[in-house]
Order: structure tokens, then C-alpha cells, then sequence
């Protein structure tokens, strides 16, 4: 229950229009409740229904995607994307490629991408889109077809000052290396700052596929810096997931000093007690897409378990759900308090339902929200947006400090906001009202409400 009487109002109204969106709730109720510490302090909000305007994605767009597979049948999908807000720059956020993906799932990722991206500092407004689609087991002409058909129809909704698609589950280099090529056949020409996270060879900006993963680790370490006087030097690592954002991070979580024992797919997870092999697991991942349970024939000492929650059984230090959004529950949260952990970071979006975060925060270890610690992806996007714009391209080492640069600033603005609402440290209120203060401010400024 919401303190604030408006915004119970407003959460109800949310709930009351879209009943089924579940997803869609937790993170707008989890917002409000940041809100409800400051929302006294601003009679407009309520005068003017900013937050009404807020919790409502200004375009929501969805079509049918047909493709042949490679038997020539054909295939009905369906595609959307939400334009979330675009208060503070052209709407931006990633696709996701995935059977679960329904209009839950995007709205609440789009409105995660509204605060994430205005954390980053940069001139990002939000959105996310998708499918249904299920790439799995696919070949890459189908995937091809399949990229160019949901093109066909998005084009005419995006371009570099309108919304800027990039990857997300399901969707990597070679996706939107097939959705750049179409939708440039389709506009004639070659407007290389509609996508991000494109190929070297057309665009594209060096550490792009790097940045999520090592942009979760510069933010974890600066919060253990901070907030502990620690560090990744000697820590014992679990990370969920085995796509782009846990790869990367193993690999920065690793060159930090830390050890990474465990890592896992949808169908059960591998642990490793040694710390993992990741040439091993990029073999296997980004070599042929291949399942995480590969790994045990190749390392001896390893071990594979079937089912995929199980991996937060194994004690860590550090813990970094990377795969996909509420995979930990309470009773998971309590057993990795019980294991000893100090710090749990998200790599995935909203991988910890409420009842874990706030087993985590009773129990006083330090916990960094997904719109936080997974920005240095979109943040690099930003760059890489940057660098189409100036048709120039920075080295490794530009991007990489600028990432590194964009997460520290990213934490110490989620502190410093968490002080000022009265609870330091509390970096799920800190991002909350870093974020929204930014793009409230813009929404009014350009009368958007
Ligand atoms: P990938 O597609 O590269 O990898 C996803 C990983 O998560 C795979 O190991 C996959 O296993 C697992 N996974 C996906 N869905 C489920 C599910 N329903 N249940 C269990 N496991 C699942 O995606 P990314 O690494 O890019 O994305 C991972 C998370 O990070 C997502 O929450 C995404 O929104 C978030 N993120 C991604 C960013 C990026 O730049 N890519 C930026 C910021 C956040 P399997 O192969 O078995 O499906
Ligand atoms: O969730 C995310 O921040 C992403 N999938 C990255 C989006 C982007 O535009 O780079």
C-alpha cells in the first residue's frame, strides 16, 4: 500500500486498464514506492498528472511479422515496439527476440529503459520492442528471413532523431547485422545511427558486445569500493545466464580478480569450482550457440546440474543474476544470504522479484538495481550513436574509459539521491529518483504532459 494517496490512485488505474500485466506492475509499483519518500514534496506531480503521463508508454505498436522457414512454410509472428518516453532524447531501448514476449514483458522494459537511460547522463529517450519469435534452433536463413520481414514493417517507426533499436535476448550481432541491412534496402541508404550494437565493418562501435557485462562489474566495484572498502580481488562469483551480458561479465569480473565457479542456461547450470574456463564456454556460446552442459565434457572437475534455479544453491561472494527478469525469489534470496553473499548485482532486467530485494536489503548486503547496473550497454549504444553522428570511430581504450567513467557516475548519483531521500545506500530508491527527476523535468519543461 502506497502512503501517498495519488499514487495509489495512479497504481490502481495501471492495474485497473491492463489486469493481466503482471511484469508491467512490479516495476511501476516498485517506482511508486520511490516516489511515495518525495512525491510530498511536489504538489505538481499530482497538479499537472505527471506521474499518470509517466506509467503511460506514449505509442505502443505492434504488427504481424510472416516468414518462410526453410521447408517453405510459413510462420505468423507477432512484432511490437514500445515507445515508451521521449522527454529527454529519440526513443531507445533493445529487441527482444523470445517466445515469452508479450506486451507485459516489453512495457515494463520499456519503462525500466525511460530511467535507465536517463541514469546514463545521455540524451536517451526510452523504448523497447520485440517478438514472439523463437530463434532457437534455427537456421540462419530462417533467422534472415525472419529479420527482414519484422524490418519491413518497423522501419517506417524509427531512424536515428525518432527510436534507435538495439539487441537484447535473442538478438545479437548477427540479427541486427540482418535488420541493418534490410531496413537500408528498404529506405535506400546507408543511416548507420538507427541501430546500435552493429558490426565493426558497417558502424558499429568497439566494446558494444562488451559493455553490459563489464559495465555491471565497474559498477559493482565502485559500490564494494565504496560502500564496503572491498573489491572483485578474491571473490567467489555466481553468475545465472551464459548469453552476452553473463559472458562479459565473467570475463571483467575475472580480470578484476575475482572467480567465477558457476554459469547457466535455460535448462540447468554448470559449476566449476576452479573458476571457468570462458574460452570454453565462448566456444560453445558464440562459436556454435551451443547449450551450457557442454562445458562439463570438455573441463573434468566440473559438474552439470539439470534446471536452472538451482545455481543459486552454490555459495558466492558476489552474485549476478544475468539471465532473465524474476528468476530470484524469496526463499532463493534467503539461501544466498545464508551462503555468506555480500553484494547482488543485476546484469538481467528486474532478475529479483520484490521479496528478494528486500531480503537482500534487511539482511544488509549491498543491492544494485537492474536499471543501474546494466546501463553501460545502453550507455555504450549512446557512444556508438555518438560516433555515427561524428563519422568517426574511438579505439577500445576511449569507449572502455568513457563506460567505465558513465557506471562510477551512475552509482555515485544513485547514492548521492538515496541520501537525499533519507535512506543512504538504498540504491532501488536512488535510481528510482536519479532517473525519473531527470525526465520529469523534461516532460515539463516541453509541456509533454
Ligand atoms: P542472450 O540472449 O545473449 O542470453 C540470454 C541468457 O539467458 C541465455 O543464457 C538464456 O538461456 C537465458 N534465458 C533467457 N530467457 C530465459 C528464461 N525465460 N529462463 C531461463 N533462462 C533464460 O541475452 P542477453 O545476455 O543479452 O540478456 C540477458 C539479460 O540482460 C536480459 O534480461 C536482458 O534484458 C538484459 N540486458 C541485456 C543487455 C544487452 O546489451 N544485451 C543490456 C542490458 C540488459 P537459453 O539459451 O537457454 O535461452
Ligand atoms: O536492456 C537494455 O538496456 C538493452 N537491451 C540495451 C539497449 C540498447 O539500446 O543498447
Amino acid at each position: 500500500m502506497l502512503k501517498s494517496e495519488y499514487l495509489q490512485r495512479v497504481y490502481t488505474q495501471v492495474v485497473t486498464r491492463d489486469p493481466d500485466q503482471r511484469e508491467f506492475h512490479q516495476a511501476v509499483l516498485e517506482v511508486l514506492e520511490s516516489l511515495d519518500l518525495i512525491v510530498d514534496r511536489h504538489p505538481e506531480y499530482e497538479e499537472r498528472g505527471i506521474i499518470e503521463s509517466f506509467v503511460e508508454p506514449e505509442r505502443m505498436i505492434c504488427f504481424r511479422v510472416p516468414w518462410d522457414d526453410d521447408q517453405g512454410r510459413v510462420h505468423v509472428n507477432r512484432g511490437y515496439r514500445i515507445q515508451f518516453n521521449s522527454a529527454i532524447g529519440p526513443y531507445k531501448g533493445g529487441l527482444r527476440f523470445h517466445p515469452t514476449v508479450n506486451l507485459s514483458i516489453l512495457k515494463f522494459l520499456g519503462f525500466e529503459q525511460t530511467l535507465k537511460n536517463s541514469l546514463t547522463g545521455l540524451p536517451m529517450g526510452g523504448a523497447k520492442g520485440g517478438s514472439d519469435f523463437d530463434p532457437k534452433g534455427r537456421s540462419d536463413a530462417e533467422v534472415m528471413r525472419f529479420c527482414q520481414s519484422f524490418m519491413t514493417e518497423l522501419h517506417r517507426h524509427i531512424g536515428q532523431f525518432v527510436d534507435v533499436p538495439a539487441g537484447d535476448i535473442g538478438v545479437g550481432g548477427r540479427e541486427i547485422g540482418y535488420l541493418f541491412g534490410q531496413y537500408s534496402r528498404v529506405r535506400g541508404g546507408h543511416d548507420a545511427g538507427v541501430l546500435t550494437g552493429k558490426g565493426l565493418a558497417f558502424g558499429g562501435s568497439l566494446v558494444r558486445t562488451e559493455a553490459t557485462g563489464y559495465g555491471l562489474c565497474y559498477l559493482t566495484e565502485e559500490m564494494l569500493r565504496c560502500m564496503r572498502k572491498e573489491s572483485f580481488d578474491g571473490k567467489t562469483v555466481v553468475i545465472s545466464g551464459s548469453g552476452n551480458v553473463a559472458i562479459f561479465a565473467t570475463e571483467k569480473a575475472t580480470q578484476l580478480g575475482g572467480r567465477v565457479v558457476a554459469l547457466s542456461d535455460s535448462n540447468g547450470y554448470i559449476h566449476d569450482p576452479k573458476g571457468i574456463d570462458l574460452n570454453v564456454v565462448k566456444d560453445i556460446k558464440l562459436g556454435h550457440r551451443g547449450r551450457i552442459k557442454e562445458y562439463v565434457d570438455r573441463v573434468p572437475g566440473s559438474s552439470y546440474t539439470e534446471g536452472f534455479r538451482g545455481i543459486w544453491n552454490i555459495p558466492c561472494d558476489i552474485a549476478l543474476p544475468c539471465a532473465t527478469q524474476n528468476e530470484i525469489d524469496g526463499e532463493m534470496a534467503r539461501t544466498i544470504v545464508q551462503n555468506g553473499c555480500l553484494a547482488v548485482t543485476e546484469g538481467a532486467n528486474m532478475p529479483c522479484l520484490p521479496e528478494a530485494i528486500r531480503v537482500f536489503q534487511e539482511a544488509g548486503l549491498l543491492f544494485a538495481p537492474s536499471k543501474a547496473a546494466n546501463a553501460g550497454g545502453v550507455a555504450t549504444s549512446g557512444l556508438e550513436m555518438s560516433q555515427n553522428s561524428m563519422r568517426y570511430s574511438w579505439s577500445f581504450e576511449e569507449v572502455d574509459r568513457r563506460l567505465k567513467d558513465i557506471m562510477v557516475n551512475i552509482f555515485h548519483n544513485a547514492y548521492h539521491a538515496s541520501e537525499e531521500c533519507g535512506v543512504p545506500g538504498d540504491l532501488v530508491v536512488g535510481a528510482n529518483i536519479a532517473g525519473f527527476l531527470k525526465v520529469s523535468r523534461g516532460m515539463v519543461a516541453q509541456g509533454l504532459i
